[in-house]
This record gives structure tokens, sequence and C-alpha cells, in this order.
């Protein structure tokens, strides 16, 4: 395969989706080997089709605000691919919200699902609606608009969507609320819905925790114990919180978060008490973490707009805000200081020269897509539950959710090991990815 004039070519066709762009050349260089193996591969043009998503939805939503204001957003659902499942992943409400933006998620999406080993194809969708300032009847009132355009594309063997930035559990209880009364059934089309309305037990911890089980097997390579370890994390959302909350009970020390006005550093690691109140000023309050920094000035410091990671000595890295937060400078700081191991939460968050500096120090590295599928593994547990009507107990998804992690770090160590016994887990996790749909891909023919 000749990947640099792929990339050229697809550079030709959409040249304003860098974040796109950044996504397919990372996984085509990691996979680019294991294609060549495959003549059949090129012949069916199997890459390209994978690359290029089945379809995209854009449409205008209009909505009311509170002052009786008629306002305007885009609305997008980018279903890429559904060789091996359903198109399944998130919706992002956030300002920066584009095309670029959501083709790279989507893209990356169809990997992490399958890694999962569950049966999900890779989709997402959003818009440049920020439910930041807004009050709970605008954020409903767009949630239906965004809905009435989106419902006719999506079922519970169609198209599942669950959270993501700036979409939670108000968020989606609100898009179901309103799918339902448009297509007048109760499906499992949505997943992260409300435990009374058919939503997973451990469906909010999902992500968070699954980052820290799969952190623990990539320690467990080379006989490290978190118990002390300090660990560096950014953000202060759904992925953040959670992943905190597994690492304090398991005795480590949570030194930062962060949101997208500044870092909080806390030297000597967050306690569990204070880490509570953080939660609940995060979570209840929509607060800020600049907030929590005024009533602690005797714990912690606030850094306006700067990020966690040259501002604090840590062991282990786990940025969990957004794509491209963790930069190669950045990266060089990290490793300096004692950084033995990265694992992300985020989607993407290490631009290529911060994952070239991590790789070349050989310290261990995990990319979103396997470090971060937890949160849609239990969503496919959702989904499994909703076509039982069942509902799981809590100990039963923590312990299914500890078993796929486990498998995708498997995967990757089958699939990345190098011949110096450095395992290469973007390698790993996009090579056992790829085969999956490829194979799923050649079977169902040209589509
Ligand atoms: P939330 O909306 O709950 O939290 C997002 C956090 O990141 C907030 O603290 C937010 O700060 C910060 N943030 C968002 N955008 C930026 C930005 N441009 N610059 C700096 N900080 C920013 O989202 P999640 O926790 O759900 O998602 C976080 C990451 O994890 C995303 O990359 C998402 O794709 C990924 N992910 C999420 C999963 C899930 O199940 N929710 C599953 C797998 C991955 P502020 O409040 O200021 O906006
Ligand atoms: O990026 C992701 O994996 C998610 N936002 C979760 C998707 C899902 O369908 O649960």
């Amino acid at each position: 395969m000749n990947v640099k004039g792929f990339i050229e070519d697809l550079k030709g066709r959409f040249p304003h989706e860098p974040e796109y762009l950044q996504a397919v050349e990372e996984v085509v260089t990691s996979i680019a080997e294991v294609y060549d193996s495959c003549p059949t591969f090129e012949r069916y043009n199997l890459l390209e089709r994978l690359c290029i998503p089945d379809r995209i939805y854009t449409f205008r939503v209009s909505w009311v605000d509170d002052q009786g204001k008629v306002r305007n957003n885009m609305g997008y659902r980018i279903q890429h691919n559904n060789a091996i499942g359903p198109y399944k992943g998130g919706i992002r409400f956030h300002s920066s919200v584009n095309l670029s933006i959501l083709k790279f998620l989507a893209f990356e999406q169809t990997f992490k699902n399958s890694l999962t080993t569950l049966a999900m194809g890779g989709a997402k969708g959003g818009s440049d609606f920020s439910p930041r300032g807004k009050s709970d009847m605008e954020v409903m009132r767009f949630c239906q608009a965004f809905i009435t355009e989106l419902y006719r594309h999506i079922g519970p063997d169609t198209d599942v969507p669950a959270g993501d930035i700036g979409v939670g559990a108000r968020e989606v209880g609100y898009m179901y609320g309103w799918y339902k009364k448009m297509t007048r059934e109760f499906t499992g089309t949505f997943t992260g819905k409300g435990l009374d309305f058919g939503g997973s037990l451990m469906r909010p911890e999902a992500t968070g925790y699954g980052n820290v089980y799969f952190l623990l097997n990539m320690l467990a390579t080379r006989g490290i114990d978190i118990a002390g370890k300090r660990v560096a994390i950014s953000g202060s959302g759904n992925v953040a919180l959670y992943t905190a909350q597994k690492l304090i009970s398991l005795g480590a020390k949570v030194v930062s978060f962060s949101d997208s006005d500044g870092s909080i550093i806390i030297p000597e690691g967050i306690s569990a008490e204070q880490f509570d109140e953080l939660f609940d000023l995060k979570t209840l309050y929509r607060g800020r973490v600049s907030e929590f920094a005024a009533k602690h000035p005797d714990i912690c410091t606030y850094h306006a707009h700067q990020r966690p990671w040259t501002l604090v000595g840590c062991d282990i890295a786990m940025p969990s805000a957004t794509q491209n937060e963790l930069n190669g400078e950045e990266a060089k700081v990290l490793v300096a200081n004692g950084c033995i191991a990265v694992s992300e939460g985020a989607n993407m968050p290490s631009t290529p020269e911060a994952i070239k500096v991590f790789q070349d120090a050989r310290i261990l590295y995990a990319p979103g897509k396997a470090a971060n599928a937890g949160g849609v593994s239990v969503s496919g547990l959702e989904m499994a539950q909703n076509s039982q009507r069942l509902n799981w107990t809590a100990e039963e998804v923590d312990n299914k959710l500890k078993a796929i992690m486990a498998d995708i770090h498997k995967q990757c160590v089958e699939h990345g090991t190098q011949p110096d016994g450095y395992i290469n887990y973007v390698k790993g996790a996009n090579t056992a990815a790829f085969l999956k749909v490829a194979r799923a891909m050649m079977m169902q023919g040209i589509v």
C-alpha cells in the first residue's frame, strides 16, 4: 500500500478536515503491513471504503431561547460503518463541533467498537450547540429540535446514539423522550439512559473505570502497582471524574483536573472527601474547577488557560478532556519528569508528535480507541439488556466490563508486540480492530 499516496488523495478530497485526516493517517500507517499481506483487500478497494463514511446527515436545528429569540445550530450524524453491527456512537454538543471532528470520531468509533468484542458498527453525531450557560428548558427545546430531524435515521437495529462531550443523562433523557414521542415506540435506541427507563447500571462509570482497568492491565506487563502512583488527569467531566474515583479507591494520588478555562493542581493528591465535593460541584451544580480551587487554596492552585501536563510531576497521565490536548513539547516534559504510562480517556488527545515521544521513550502508551472503549462496551451491554427487557446488577456489568478491557488489552498484545518486547498498543489496537471489520466487509461484498 502506498500510504503517502492514499493520504495525499484523501487530503485532496477533504482538504478542510484536519482531525479526520490525522485519525486516518495514524490508522493507515499502522495497518499498512497487514493490509499488504492480503492482496484481495486492495482488489476490493477495502481501505477507501473503510475510511470514507457510509453516509452523513447534515441539518439545521432551529430552536427558541428563553428570551424568545430564534436560534440556529448545525446538526450532524455520521454513519461510518455497520459491517459488524448497527451504527453506534455518541453525540457531542460543543461550540467547536464541525464535520472534520465528527468524521474523525466516527472513524475512531468503528475501530473501537470492533475491539469491544460486541456487535456494534461505528457512528458519531452532534451539534455546534453548547449547553454551557443554557437553562434546562433551552437544552430541552434544543434536544427536541435536534431529534425532530434525526429520529428517522436512528433505531435499535439501525443506529444507536449515546452521550459524549456536552451530552450526559439530562440531554439523553430529553432526546430519548422526544424520540419516543415521534416514533411512539419504547425501544433501546439510545444508551446512557436514566436507570428507570432502560439505562444500564455502571454506564456512567464505564469509560473512566474501564480506562483504569486497561491501565492496570498495562502496568501488570511491567509488574507495576497502582497504589501510591501520582496521576495527572485533564478534564473534569464524566470520563475524568470516574477515572479519578476509581484511582482514588485503588490508593493512587490524583494530582490534577482541568476544564476549558484552566487547570487545578493538587500536589499532594486530592483526598476522597475533597473529591466527593468536586464531584458534586461538577455534577449537581455544573460548576468550574476554578471554584473548587478558590475554596481550597490550602491544597491546590489554579492555572487559568493552562493544561496540567507541564505544571506537576506525575507517574501516569490520563488525558480525559478532548482531542489534541497533549502536544509533543508537553509529552517531552512528562517523560523527563518520570512519567511511565499514558492511558487516554479522551478520543485522540495526544498529537502524533506526542505519541512518537511516548513510543520512542518506550513508556506504556494506550490510544483512546483501546483505553476508553469501556464506555461504548457498557453501551453494548445496555443494548443487550434492553433487548432482553432485563436489568443486570452493577456487579455483573462491572465484571463484564473488566473482562472486556482485559480482552482488548490481550488483542493489543497479540498484534502489537515488537521483536524487542515493547508493546505498541497503537499498532496492536488498529490491527486487531481492522482485521475484524475487514473480514466482515470482505464477506459482505461491495456495499
Ligand atoms: P464531558 O462533557 O462530561 O466533559 C468534558 C470535559 O472536557 C469538561 O471538563 C470540559 O470542560 C473539557 N473540555 C471539553 N472540550 C474542551 C476543550 N476544547 N478544551 C479544554 N477542555 C475541554 O465529556 P466526557 O467526559 O464524556 O468526554 C471527555 C472525552 O472522553 C471526549 O474526548 C470524549 O469523546 C471521550 N469519551 C467519552 C466517553 C463517554 O462515555 N462519555 C466514551 C469514550 C470517550 P468544559 O466544562 O469547560 O467544557
Ligand atoms: O467515544 C465514545 O466511545 C463515546 N462517546 C461513547 C459512545 C457510546 O455509544 O456509548
